[in-house]
């Protein structure tokens, strides 16, 4: 899969894409990035990408040449590329709309700065507007990021063998059990002993149970979406049982 990234800040993408399993992912192949600079795109002396709005105001809005062309240079090697427009006005960003985006072989991603941008690139050259969620930032990069990590998680080979995005916990609309590793006692706090049983059958229920738990307690929202067994809502009654005679309820 391809992305191509239009900022005013291209500095802000090298470390992050270098380290770990994106890091991997691109030197496997398995995907392309293309970072441009918007600033390349304009014309003038100075490679002005931005200017005051109509009609007064605070700010400077990103002008509509640069980034036009910046896109139709990338429509040129791909008419088929879909344009994304990084804005806290966009669509919420979730793990179905990152399981739809990795199946377009091409996306361009438009990161907004300052007060945005002129009304007519949306108008012209934008697919889709999305957000990462209900806060600003000083601009649509680091939202880059996290859509290309999100979606690339789902591209067969990025995560390795043994392991894909459709086992993770947004999948099934369960928080993930917790987790130890050794030593079995620090400081007092031991691992649960059900998971020193070899009783692999007994494992995945403690663990259905305390995902169960975890999710009723911190996001009740996500558990009236999900799909939930005869068994599931066995352990949910014994949950809101114990809960109800001590400790936990809502851990927020
Ligand atoms: Cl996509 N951009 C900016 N600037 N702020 C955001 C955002 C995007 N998503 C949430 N906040």
């Amino acid at each position: 899969m391809r992305f191509d990234i239009l900022t005013l800040f291209p500095g802000m993408f090298s470390s992050p894409l270098q380290e770990s399993i994106l890091g991997k992912a691109i030197e496997k192949g398995l995907i392309e990035i293309h970072i441009m600079n918007i600033r390349d795109f304009a014309l003038d002396k100075h490679h002005v990408a931005d200017d005051a709005p109509y009609g007064g105001g605070q700010g400077m809005v990103m002008k509509v040449e640069p980034i036009a062309r910046a896109i139709e240079s990338v429509k040129l090697q791909n008419p088929f590329a879909k344009t994304i427009y990084l804005t806290p006005q966009g669509r919420p960003f979730d793990q179905d709309l990152a399981r739809r985006f990795s199946a377009l072989p091409h996306l361009i991603l438009l990161c907004g700065r300052y007060e945005g941008v002129d009304e007519r690139v949306r108008e012209l050259f934008v697919d889709e507007e999305v957000s990462i969620g209900d806060y600003v930032l000083t601009g649509g990069e680091l939202a880059a990021m996290v859509l290309i990590d999100a979606i690339s998680r789902f591209i067969p080979g990025v995560l390795g063998s043994e392991r894909s995005a459709q086992e993770d916990s947004f999948y099934h609309s369960l928080l993930e059990y917790p987790q130890y590793t050794r030593p079995f006692d620090f400081r007092g706090h031991c691992v649960p002993e059900v998971l020193l049983s070899g009783n692999h059958s007994m494992i995945s229920c403690w663990r259905r149970k305390e995902a169960l738990r975890r999710t009723s307690s911190r996001r009740p929202d996500l558990l009236s979406r999900a799909d939930l067994s005869e068994e599931d809502k066995k352990l949910l009654g014994e949950i809101l049982h114990q809960d109800k005679r001590g400790k936990a309820g809502n851990e927020f």
